[in-house]
């Protein structure tokens, strides 16, 4: 393993609610990144887990009826059956409510104590719960009903009178500045950095970072009326990780986190105020943040009440894993807002899927099964053509790394597409099936160039749909020791076995469809 790491994470998840398509889209997005930086060499560390303390989640727990860490312990294990069904890859995941966490949210709120960053005094203000976020009487307005709401959110605010510590957020604000300005890359993408930017240009207030008027949370050190408040906790999982305060902890060197992944909810919370914490506390700040936008469902707002929510084991079960995967990455660029919609997922599957890429593998496949001895054809001498797709097929490496890195997962899914593309348009200008007749070796030379194609963009492919990409890659006889990116070039040698081909990706059959009509005679 090569000394470069790479720490991505996900947010850790309310454990309020079973998971939906939104929590499985941000953990997808990580699970790619961290499958292709392995591929690409890097020592990887992905977590993800669960957020299971705050008056939220203790709502939740007696709406339930249930202990708080009873209701924890069985809703988080709803994210962690999610990680098989969408085939994550995780190197861990973190819950809250274990004790290592504790000790890190104590340390540094000492540390943050010890730098003179926080002090005790009374807050007295609006509080939403379901956004767990205080918010200013000029961010709420008084609804319909009566009630008075957070502007931003819409989620009901109550008002919230009690002993508090402060962090000294309203010190932090040219250093702030200065390090968005000194890290350009660290808030994406370019329209949510903007965002932060306006928003500590506008002026911060100090932060109010412990409670006392309920219990479900970490207590404060040598102060536990108070508990802190459960964003101080929830950020801190990413450092618990990596051991903290413990500089000689294995998972130390992960530190600082590469990338944390959110959702464009949360953005403030990742590069405004756990910026400030970590300077505050000595620590190096993560690297990048990246916001991206929200799904919605058939054009409406998910919700309980619409009924409309997605739970993304039934999509699995539905379309399969790969599908689910690869729709949701492709129909959106990364970043930006989606809609679901059922019709575009069946549209991506029978037209990306099993008309170009699946079309591309069984075809070529079954050609040389039925023609090459069912081995890896020898090649002849390349001519042009031959050499522009494998050209295109051997530069799609530092192009998707690039992409990748951006986090622009439809732009590089995009990109080799094209290549697939290129791809069917020479097998049906070679058309290898006459060549059989009229020259044979012209034949086999074409068909080698063909699956060699297939193997570099199957490596690439990879991360997105790790199972339909590993039947391919046998159906090559790739070893397992060459499907990471360090044997791109190493090409497919002639003569070696392949076992029969058999298609991977299916047309989308609908269950409910009625039985077509038998043909008019
Ligand atoms: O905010 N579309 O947890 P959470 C896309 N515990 N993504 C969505 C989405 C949607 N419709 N709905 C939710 C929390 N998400 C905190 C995080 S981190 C230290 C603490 C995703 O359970 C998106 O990533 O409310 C969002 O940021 C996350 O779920 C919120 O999950």
């Amino acid at each position: 393993m090569s000394g470069k790491t790479y720490y991505i994470t996900t947010p850790i998840y309310y454990v309020n609610d079973v998971p939906h398509i939104g929590h499985a889209y941000t953990t997808l997005a990580c699970d790619v990144m961290a499958r292709f930086m392995r591929l690409d060499g890097y020592d990887v560390h992905f977590l993800t887990g669960t957020d299971e303390h705050g008056q939220k989640v203790e709502k939740a727990a007696a709406a339930a009826g249930m202990a708080p860490q009873a209701f924890t312990d069985k809703v988080s294990q709803a994210f962690r059956d999610l990680i098989p069904k969408m085939g994550y890859s995780p190197d861990n995941f973190i819950r809250t409510t274990e004790p290592r966490h504790y000790r890190a949210c104590q340390a540094l709120w000492e540390k943050l104590v010890a730098a003179g960053d926080l002090y005790l005094g009374k807050y007295a203000g609006w509080y939403s719960v379901r956004d767990e976020t205080y918010f200013a009487e000029s961010e709420t307005e008084v609804g319909p009903d009566g009630k008075r709401r957070a502007i931003s959110t819409g989620a009901d605010v109550e008002w919230v009178e009690e002993a508090s510590y402060f962090f000294r957020l309203s010190a932090w604000q040219d250093r702030l500045l200065a390090f968005y300005e000194q890290n350009p890359r660290f808030i994406a993408p370019e329209s949510r950095r903007n965002e932060v930017i306006s928003f500590v240009k506008g002026g911060l207030q100090d932060l109010s970072v412990s409670r006392t008027t309920f219990k479900w949370g970490v207590p404060v050190p040598n102060d536990p009326a108070h508990i802190m408040y459960v964003w101080l906790d929830a950020l801190t999982n990413y450092i618990t990780e990596t051991g903290y305060p413990d500089p000689s902890a294995p998972n130390a060197k992960y530190w600082p986190a590469d990338l944390h992944m959110v959702g464009k909810d949360i953005v403030r919370f990742h590069a405004v105020y756990w910026p400030a914490f970590l300077m505050a506390a000595g620590v190096a700040p993560p690297k990048r943040v990246f916001a991206h936008g929200w799904w919605t469902i058939e054009g409406q707002k998910m919700s309980k009440s619409l009924g409309n929510v997605v739970a993304p084991a039934a999509l699995v079960d539905t379309y399969g894993l790969d599908q689910t995967r690869y729709f949701l990455l492709r129909e959106v660029p990364f970043g930006n807002d989606g809609d679901f919609q059922r019709r575009a997922i069946v549209q991506r599957m029978d037209s990306d899927l099993a008309n170009t890429y699946g079309n591309l593998c069984q075809r070529v496949l079954s050609m040389i099964n039925k023609n090459c001895a069912a081995a890896v054809p020898v090649a002849g001498p390349l001519q042009a053509a031959d050499s522009a797709l494998l050209d295109r097929a051997a530069a799609l490496l530092p192009q998707v790394r690039t992409l990748i890195g951006d986090q622009a997962f439809n732009e590089a899914l995009i990109t080799i597409w094209d290549v697939i593309g290129d791809a069917n348009r020479y097998v049906d200008a070679q058309a290898p099936w006459a060549l059989g007749k009229t020259d044979p070796a012209r034949r086999d030379t074409v068909l080698w160039v063909l699956a060699e194609a297939i193997r570099r963009i199957t490596l690439l492919v990879q991360p997105f749909m790790p199972t339909a990409t590993a039947k391919i890659l046998d159906q090559l006889a790739v070893p397992a020791q060459a499907r990471s990116f360090a044997a791109m070039d190493t090409a497919l040698a002639s003569g070696t076995a392949l076992p029969a081909p058999e298609g991977v990706f299916p047309r989308f059959v609908d269950p409910e469809a009625p039985a077509k009509p038998a043909r008019a005679a």
